[in-house]
């Protein structure tokens, strides 16, 4: 079977609803994983790539962050990790043909759907100023271009470079250096609109803003809390990490305001048994409101403090600071006003604290449940106290474990990409480069938009992504999109941010992970970080889409060849020929890859330093684990209102939308729906099946508007409500962010809902 031509548009868009399952993975999604590969890369491709996947000689899983288990099983990936790479390894083409066939105009009426559907992109594309559509162009010219804008900037901070987070070390590191080197620390990355909440929380209280936990910690735990996190889609493969930590005995508590199919069962496809029975992973489900995690937190630990023996004192004497501040604001947690915060029984608190207590190694997992909130830094550093309370870092089967999204984006930190650099890293690569790097900060997302949109910013480059789709305020981001001088994508496929172009615009062609990457030098392979600080290789197979694709490290290098051009002492040209030699120069910028070249050949690669988890070290202001005293905070609804969440369905991979079918929630053929609980339905006046539209509530009195979802009557925590991603940006405001992290607040939402014209 060969690979099936793209749906037409517009998507039917008409969502079925059936009750939602208890059970994650096991045989219908093996069967859906084969159907969704064939469709695009057909029978020989499906066998040749997914079989490589994970892999010790193969690539990193473009699905997701988590690590792999050290021992593989032949097919190491799961159901959404196969979507990811079918996804990428697709036999569907974009050439120029389509983009003379498609004005940009047409293009921007497109569904994001139908634009990922029609495969990977061929050529360098070009839209001049004033033309309708995108032309082929070369790879000189397109240079040529970038580079005449970027010069004619009044300052390099005019030019705003963002990366998503599939980007390799390699790439990520020339970027940055590209972008210092040119003279602004401008790197917003995907990053910010996802676990920044996590590093502000971690760096400040332990130092350092990683996960200090391994796959080893994990199946050694007592207890794992699962908070503000959907594995079964968005991470399937932690799955059967819990599933061998229930094994040897561990107890898990989730924490989400709705039950999450993977949460409450695994079938695990890796074994026969798994497969037929699975496993009940969730012993105690708090069914939390949304933005309730501090709250419940904080009486832990007050509950924790008051019980004889419970605390870890030496733990506290001799390797925290701020604990009696701390203390003192913990006890004022008040039992009513967390029932409120929370909406939990008192009697699932009190099992709750139980489980803790019972448990010598507790890990804390989470996601963007818990870092996409206003108050979601302090919510984090209250995760914090409650592990530091009971000595829970620093130890086998205990610690922190925000679980990261992209597969890499966690390495395009270390690599140097953010806005706020730390001065000790611009130190390092200054001296190894001779250049003098800007030491002040640049541009997050939100900030880059700001400036976009007050013509602050005129250049604007994306290192993969969906920068236009995966942002809140859909309206203004679109629009300051469109005041910039030249609006630059490096891409795989096509998306919406091809579409809302600045008045000039490119798309440059990419290889993907699974893609084969040969250059002068021969055949090149790229590093990955995953969440746990594991750095191995990853190598692609495949012929790639297309003979004019370049790979990101060499766009990276030429780029900086035609913008910096012979002033530049940087060895551009030697980069593009041998990745080694930029991991060599990586090697002595960036602590804990000495050594670089020689540790990642190992098969599996290496672990970072983590100075908690390695030494119970921690590099804060005050050499010590900070207990931290902020107060608590959750959203306060008025009357009438929801609060919404915006998430994903188990058929995206973010703003890429592999299909219509939300399976284990029980939607299919259709994303417009919006998840109620049934008494709140009825009392606002809408049936089960009615339509609706979302108008959210922001104080600057804007009216945020997205027409036309079905209601459907769900076991979601009261008061709260969840329609997916990105449809509800348009919903978000530009400036509701997280105190601190500046993490958009897309998991509260205030709307309200009116009855529907469009249904
Ligand atoms: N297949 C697939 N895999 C992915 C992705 C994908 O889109 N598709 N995206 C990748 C990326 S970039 C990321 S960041 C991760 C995202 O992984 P997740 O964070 O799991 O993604 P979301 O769908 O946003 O789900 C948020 C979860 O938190 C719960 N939640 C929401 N608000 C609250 C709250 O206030 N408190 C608590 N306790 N729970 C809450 C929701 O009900 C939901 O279960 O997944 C990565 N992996
Ligand atoms: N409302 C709301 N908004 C959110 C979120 C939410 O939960 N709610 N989640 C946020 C989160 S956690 C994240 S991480 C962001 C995601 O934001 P982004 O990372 O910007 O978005 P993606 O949809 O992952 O990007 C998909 C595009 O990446 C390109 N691509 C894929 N693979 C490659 C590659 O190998 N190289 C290159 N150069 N390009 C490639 C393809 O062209 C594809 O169309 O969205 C955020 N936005
Ligand atoms: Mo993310």
């Amino acid at each position: 079977m060969a690979a099936k031509p793209p749906a037409g548009d517009p998507v039917q868009d008409a969502p079925q609803v059936a009750a939602p399952q208890h059970a994650a993975a096991g045989l219908p999604a093996i069967g859906h994983t084969l159907k969704m590969a064939q469709q695009q890369m057909g029978v020989r491709r499906t066998a040749r790539t997914l079989l490589k996947v994970n892999q010790k000689d193969g690539f990193d899983c473009p699905g997701c962050a988590w690590p792999e288990e050290d021992k593989r099983h032949t097919a190491e990936f799961c159901e959404n990790g196969a979507k990811a790479v079918a996804e990428e390894a697709t036999l569907r083409r974009v050439t120029p043909d389509f983009f003379a066939a498609h004005p940009v105009a047409d293009l921007a009426t497109r569904s994001g759907y139908w634009l990922g559907q029609q495969g990977r992109i061929t050529q360098p594309m070009y839209l001049a100023e004033g033309a309708d559509r995108y032309d082929a162009v070369t790879w000189e010219r397109a240079f040529e271009i970038m580079a005449e804008e970027l010069k004619a900037l009044g300052s390099p901070d005019e030019a705003v470079f963002y990366t998503s987070g599939r980007t390799s070390n390699e790439a990520a590191f020339l970027l940055q250096l590209f972008a210092r080197e040119f003279g602004t620390n401008n790197l917003p990355d995907c990053s910010n609109m996802c676990h920044e909440s996590s590093g502000s929380a971690l760096t400040q209280t332990i130092g350092i803003g990683k996960g200090s936990v391994s796959l080893e910690d994990l199946h050694q735990a007592d207890l794992i809390v699962v908070a503000g996190q959907n594995p079964g889609t968005n991470h399937p493969r932690m799955l059967t990490a819990l599933e061998k930590a229930k094994a040897a005995g561990a107890k898990i508590i989730s924490v989400n305001p709705l039950p999450e199919a993977g949460l409450e069962r695994f079938k695990n496809p890796q074994t026969p048994r798994g497969m037929i029975k699975g496993a009940a992973l969730t012993d105690l489900f708090l069914q939390i409101r949304l933005g309730g995690d501090q709250a419940l937190f904080r009486l832990l630990n007050k509950l924790i403090i008051e019980t004889d023996g419970a605390v870890d004192q030496d733990f506290v004497r001799d390797h925290t600071h701020g604990f009696d501040d701390f203390a003192a604001a913990a006890r004022d947690a008040d039992w009513d006003e967390t029932l409120a915060a929370t909406g939990l029984e008192r009697s699932a608190i009190e099992q709750a604290l139980a489980m803790v207590l019972a448990s010598k190694r507790t890990i804390v997992c989470w996601a963007m449940g818990l870092t996409q909130h206003k108050h979601a830094v302090p919510t984090i550093r209250e995760v914090v106290n409650f592990l530091l309370l009971r000595g829970n870092i620093g130890r086998p089967g205990a610690g922190v474990c925000p679980v990261r999204g992209h597969s890499n984006v966690q390495g395009d930190r270390t690599m140097g990409i953010f806005e706020r650099p730390a001065p000790a890293f611009l130190d390092a690569l200054d001296k190894e480069f001779g250049i003098t790097s800007p030491r002040h900060h640049g541009f997050d997302v939100v900030r880059s938009i700001q400036a976009l949109r007050d013509g602050e910013a005129k250049v604007f480059f994306a290192m993969g992504g969906n920068f236009v789709g995966a942002t809140p305020d859909t309206d203004v981001t679109e629009a300051a999109m469109r005041r910039a001088r030249l609006t630059v994508h490096v891409s795989t496929k096509l998306n919406r941010s091809h579409a809302v172009t600045g008045a000039r615009a490119l798309i440059l062609p990419t290889l993907g992970r699974t893609d084969k990457d040969v250059q002068a030098g021969g055949k090149q392979f790229v590093t990955v970080e995953d969440s746990m600080g594991m750095v191995h290789s990853s190598r692609g197979n495949l012929t790639p889409a297309s003979p004019h694709l370049l790979s990101e490290p060499v766009i990276v290098a030429r780029l900086a060849r035609a913008v910096l051009g012979p002033a530049s002492a940087t060895p551009w040209e030697e980069f593009e020929k041998d990745y080694g030699t930029i991991r060599d120069r990586i090697s002595r910028v960036v602590p804990g890859f000495e050594d670089f070249n020689a540790r990642v050949a190992r098969p599996g690669g290496f672990t970072l330093p983590h100075g908690p988890r390695d030494a119970r070290r921690f590099t804060t202001d005050t050499g010590k684990a900070n207990f931290t005293a902020a107060p608590v905070e959750y959203p306060q609804l008025p009357e009438g209102r929801l609060l919404l969440q915006t998430l994903r369905s188990h058929d995206q991979y973010n703003t890429t939308i592999y299909g219509l079918d939300d399976r284990y929630r029980g939607i299919r053929g259709g994303r417009r729906v919006v998840l109620v609980h049934p008494d709140d339905a009825r009392a606002l006046g809408f049936a089960d099946g009615a339509y609706a539209d979302l108008v959210s509530e922001w104080k600057d009195g804007v009216e945020r508007r997205a027409p036309g979802f079905r209601v459907v009557h769900y076991p979601t925590a009261r008061g709260c409500a969840a329609a997916y991603y990105p449809e509800t940006n348009v919903l978000v405001p530009l400036d509701a962010t997280a105190d601190t992290s500046n993490t958009p607040a897309s998991k509260s939402v205030v709307v309200r809902l009116e009855q529907s014209a469009t249904a």
